[in-house]
C-alpha cells in the first residue's frame, strides 16, 4: 500500500490517493470525517480552524461502501478557497493579484524553500509546507486504520506534554486512556495536567507565543513479526520514525522508553520473556508474555506482539505574533515579523496525525507480511500465521 498528497494550503483542495489496499473493506466518508473533526479541535487553534470544517469525499476506489482493490482517490476540500480565488489561482491571467510574500518566518520552510526552488515570493513555499496538508493524511490514515479494526488492531493515544507541563503517565488500559482524552480539550487522560496546559497556552497567547508539546501513540493487538530485521528499509521501527519525522514540526521521536533507555543497566531496559499458555486460551496472540514494555513493542525492527508505543515532539508553531527577528528577501533588510493569524497550540491536532501516519505504516507492513487482493485473503493468511504462532 502506497499514497501521495497534493494540494496547496489556501487552494481549492487537498487530494489523496491510496493504492494498494485489498478489495472489500468497508469505507465512508462520515467514518473519515470523524478523524477530520478529532484534528480540529483541541485547545489553543486560530481562527482558520473555524473556517474550515473538514469533510471527505470519496472519488474513486470504492463502490457501494466498500474497496474495489484500485486507486482510492479522497478530496478534503479548503473552504478558505474563496478567499483565495485569484490569490492562489492557477491562472497565468491571475499573475500579480496577491502581494508577494518576502519576509521569512523564522523555523518554518520559507526561507530555505524560497533559496531552494528560486521563489521571490515565499508564498510558493509555504503553501504547501504548512500543516494544512495534514488533514488529507489523517484521511488516509482514517483509512487505513479502518483496515486495522477489521482484524482486531486498536490504535489511540493521548497528549503527554504541551510546553513545560508533563502529565502524569497513566497506568490504565489504552482505550480507558483513550476515553478519558476525548473528553479533555488536549487529549490528555489527566485532567489536572489539562487545566495547566490551558492555562499555559492562554499565557502564550496573550504574549503572542506559541507553545509545542510531546504526543504518545498506543497500538493494541498487533501481531508479532511485522516489519524485519534484515534490512534498514523494512526495520518497522525506522519507518515508524520516518513518518512521524514527516509530520510538519515534528524533530523528535521516542520508540518504548526511548533516550531513557540509554541512562539505565540493561538490567533496568529490556523485558524479561516468559511462557504462559493461559495466555493464548485467554486471546493473546502468543503464549511468550512480558511484565514489562520498556521496548515499546519492537525488538529488533519486529513487533514482539507487546502494545507499540511511541511518542513524537512537536516544537512549537512559527508563525508567532510575538515579532521575531528576519531579514526580508527582496530589500535584505532586517523586520521583525508579525502575523494576523495562527494557532498558539496544535499540539492535540498533532496526535490525530501521529496516529493517522502509524497507522498508514502498520496498514502497509502488515499487507508486507501477509499481501492479499481481497480482505478475506488477507484475514486467511493473518488467521493462519497466528494459529502457527500459538504452537510454537
Ligand atoms: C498553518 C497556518 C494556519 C493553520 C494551518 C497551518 O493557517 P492560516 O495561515 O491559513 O491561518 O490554521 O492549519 C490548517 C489550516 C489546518 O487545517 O490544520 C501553517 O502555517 O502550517
Amino acid at each position: 500500500m502506497r499514497y501521495m498528497t497534493a494540494g496547496e494550503s489556501h487552494g481549492p483542495q487537498l487530494t489523496a490517493i491510496i493504492e494498494g489496499l485489498p478489495a472489500g473493506l468497508k469505507i465512508s466518508s462520515e467514518m473519515i470525517d470523524s478523524q477530520l473533526a478529532r484534528r480540529q479541535q483541541g485547545y489553543g487553534r486560530g481562527g482558520r480552524m473555524k473556517i474550515e470544517l473538514d469533510s471527505a469525499e470519496i472519488l474513486s476506489g470504492v463502490r457501494w461502501g466498500k474497496t474495489l482493490g484500485s486507486p482510492i482517490t479522497i478530496v478534503v476540500k479548503n473552504r478558505d478557497w474563496g478567499n483565495w480565488l485569484e490569490k492562489m489561482s492557477p491562472l497565468a491571467e491571475h499573475d500579480g493579484q496577491a502581494e508577494a510574500v518576502t519576509r521569512p518566518r523564522p523555523g518554518h520552510a520559507d526561507l530555505c524553500g524560497a533559496m531552494k526552488y528560486g521563489h521571490s515570493d515565499v508564498r510558493n513555499i509555504l503553501e504547501r509546507s504548512s500543516a494544512r496538508e495534514t488533514a488529507v493524511r489523517v484521511a488516509v490514515g482514517a483509512v487505513a486504520r479502518t483496515f486495522l479494526n477489521v482484524l482486531d488492531i486498536r490504535i489511540g493515544g493521548i497528549v503527554t506534554e504541551v510546553g513545560s507541563i508533563k502529565a502524569e503517565i497513566s497506568k490504565l488500559p489504552y482505550p480507558k486512556q483513550w476515553e478519558l482524552s476525548a473528553a479533555s480539550e488536549l487529549f490528555c487522560p489527566d485532567y489536572s495536567s489539562t487545566t495547566k496546559m490551558k492555562e499555559l497556552i492562554d499565557n502564550a497567547k496573550s504574549t503572542g507565543d506559541t507553545l509545542g508539546g510531546v504526543v504518545e501513540v498506543q497500538v493494541i493487538g498487533l501481531p508479532p513479526g511485522l516489519g524485519s530485521c534484515m534490512h534498514w528499509d523494512r526495520k518497522l521501527d525506522s519507518r515508524i520514525a520516518m513518518s512521524l519525522m514527516s509530520i510538519q514540526a515534528i524533530k523528535g521521536v521516542e520508540i518504548g522508553l526511548g533516550f531513557e533507555a540509554a541512562r539505565r543497566p540493561g538490567s533496568q531496559v529490556h523485558d524479561e520473556i516468559y511462557y504462559d499458555l493461559s495466555a493464548v486460551e485467554a486471546g493473546a496472540k502468543t503464549a511468550y508474555t512480558r511484565p514489562t514494555n520498556h521496548a515499546g513493542g519492537l525488538e529488533g525492527g519486529m513487533t514482539n506482539g507487546e502494545p507499540l508505543l511511541v511518542r513524537a515532539a512537536m516544537k512549537p508553531i512559527p508563525t508567532l505574533y510575538k515579532p521575531l527577528q528576519s531579514v526580508d528577501i527582496a530589500t535584505h533588510k532586517p523586520f521583525e515579523a508579525s502575523v494576523e493569524r495562527s494557532d498558539t497550540c496544535a499540539v492535540p491536532a498533532a496526535l490525530v496525525v501521529a496516529e493517522a501516519v502509524v497507522a498508514i505504516e502498520l496498514a502497509q507492513a502488515i499487507l508486507e507480511k501477509f499481501g492479499g487482493d481481497s480482505l478475506e485473503e488477507t484475514r486467511r493468511n493473518m488467521d493462519s500465521y497466528l494459529k502457527g504462532l500459538r504452537d510454537f
